[in-house]
């Protein structure tokens, strides 16, 4: 089972630290990736930490996940209301996926409330602001090795 985990962002958040403070916080994309790496490597796990404003882009990185990576952390971003294309991508990953929101979406806008890459997620953490990314990563971590030990016949002894 590899121990890679993607972590993907969706559109927008390139722009975080200045885009709506008062939602998304002041912590910029590139303090969250470095909070990521500093947790992944003392999880064990490999990261591949991505954002694209374009939902094909994320289509393809799923796919690209499908054949090396253990587990998928996402922040779908807008995508997450409207996207079938990523959730049906997401349908082929057969690993844990969790699903990151920064903001409580359901304190927001109705529209926010529905999450199409709900259906696929093992878990979905919202409101914790940037923190959720490390809990989604504790979260993949405790999966992949469930899953490899239930892979090997059981917990090594
Ligand atoms: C980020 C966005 O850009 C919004 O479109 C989502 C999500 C919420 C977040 O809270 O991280 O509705």
């Amino acid at each position: 089972m590899s121990r890679l985990v993607y972590v993907l962002n969706g559109p927008n958040l390139n722009l975080l630290g200045k885009r709506q403070p008062h939602i998304y916080g002041s912590e910029t994309l590139a303090d969250v990736e470095s909070g990521c790496r500093a947790l992944a490597a003392e999880l064990g796990l490999a990261l591949r930490f991505l954002q694209s404003n374009h939902e094909g882009q994320v289509v393809d990185w799923i796919h690209e996940a499908r054949e090396a990576a253990g587990g998928i952390a996402i922040n779908p971003a807008a995508h997450t209301h409207t996207s079938v294309a990523i959730l049906d991508a997401l349908n082929a990953f057969d690993g844990p996926v969790i699903e990151v929101h920064i903001s409580n979406v359901h304190k927001r806008e109705p529209f926010r409330h529905h999450s199409y890459v709900s259906l696929r997620a093992d878990g979905v953490i919202a409101g914790f602001g940037t923190q959720g990314y490390g809990l989604a990563l504790r979260r993949l971590a405790t999966l992949i090795d469930a899953k490899a030990e239930a892979e090997a016949g059981g917990p090594r002894s």
